[in-house]
């Protein structure tokens, strides 16, 4: 390192300042320099004679002084280059409105509408009381019973997991899957698993069939063994897992490296892959994982009530805690083009919007 380099790197938060103006010096230079060479050819052009020794001489001292200049700023960065302003983190709780035990939120982004289901009542009663409510991205309220259980021609009892697929709104009901028009909310169709007793996730598979988990719950909230993951597919339930053991398969996601299952009763993060057997990724844990969301870049986000966190799963299978304190998460979405996590908060019939960190 030269003298000069060692000099410029003492000056240190003075660099910044300096640079700006060395970068203002060099503009001006450069339409000085511009100007000067056009008068010093028009001299020329008017016969105005001077030294070729002169004019080289003229020509090497601009050349060096700009080089010694465009290094100069060079060194210190493109300080006059801002970056774009990243947006606002925003934490948006959307309270009091009316929400009665939200289980999930689903960004619907055709309508750009967070979709929440309320159970309103015990997870496993069929009282035909269930709703589907439309809130938009600021957090207002759109529809408190967009979908409503209590209407004529509608059921709707304890509504938990939802995807998107087909132009329809899937949503799981106890021990059936009902369909609903995406746009109008209207019924579309229902099917039912025989001995299903705790319907929960809903996910769109990457090859446009259903895939939907049974926790394997009873009333109690003891297992019932009916743990199990399906497929719609084609008008038919496929069984993809069913196993006792399974430990309350709730929260599922589809992805190009097959599809994952979080569980609530062992904490566990499982990959299921065609013709193979079940892979553990995370546990068995005290995190009591609900809701699974894969975001467009791969990250991976959890719920656990366990820790009352939304956990990044990270590619070495570690859970790490990225948002703290939220009490009882249940099935989270993303609006991945505004980077936010949407999360249910089932115990205070709320519905918290946050920015992804
Ligand atoms: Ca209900
Ligand atoms: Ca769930």
């Amino acid at each position: 390192m030269n003298a000069l380099a060692r000099y410029w790197c003492m000056l240190g938060p003075m660099r910044t300042v300096l640079v700006r103006d060395l970068s203002r010096a060099r503009s001006a230079l450069n339409h000085y320099t511009s100007g000067h060479f056009r008068a010093w050819i028009r001299g020329s052009e008017k016969g105005i004679t001077m030294s070729s020794t002169c004019r080289l001489q003229q020509a090497a001292g601009i050349a060096v002084f700009v080089l010694f200049i465009t290094g100069c700023s060079g060194e210190g960065g493109d300080t006059d280059t801002m970056s774009p302003a990243a947006p606002e983190p925003v934490s948006i709780r959307v309270d009091g409105v009316g929400f009665s035990t939200p289980e999930s939120v689903l960004h619907d982004e055709a309508a750009d509408l967070y979709l929440v289901s309320n159970i309103n009542g015990s997870p496993t009663d069929k009282d035909g009381n269930g709703f589907i409510s439309r809130v938009a991205s600021d957090g207002s309220l759109e529809a408190l019973k967009w979908i409503d259980g209590e209407a004529p021609g509608v059921t709707l009892h304890a509504p938990k997991g939802m995807a998107i697929a087909n132009g329809n709104l899937y949503v799981a009901d106890i021990d059936c899957l009902r369909s609903f028009d995406q746009v109008s909310g209207e019924p579309t169709g229902e099917i039912c698993v025989d001995g299903a007793t705790f319907l929960n996730d809903v996910a769109a598979a990457l090859d446009g069939s259903i895939l939907f988990t049974d926790s394997g719950l009873d009333p109690s909230f003891s297992p019932s063994g009916t743990d199990a993951v399906y497929r719609l597919d084609g008008g038919e339930v496929l069984t993809v897992l069913a196993n006792p053991d399974l430990g309350a398969p709730n929260g599922i996601v589809d992805t190009n490296d097959g599809i994952l299952v979080v569980t609530f009763m062992s904490g566990e993060v499982f990959r299921i892959r065609p013709s193979v057997a079940p892979t553990p990724i995370v546990g068995p844990s005290e995190m009591q994982l609900d809701g699974i969301v894969v975001l467009p870049n791969d990250r991976v986000l959890m719920s656990s009530w366990g820790d009352s966190c939304v956990h990044e799963l990270t590619a070495s299978g570690e859970a790490q805690c990225i948002i703290s304190d939220v009490a009882a998460p249940a099935d989270i979405g993303a609006d991945a083009g505004r980077n936010r996590v949407l999360i249910p908060l089932f115990n205070d019939n709320a519905v918290l919007i946050r920015t992804i960190p």
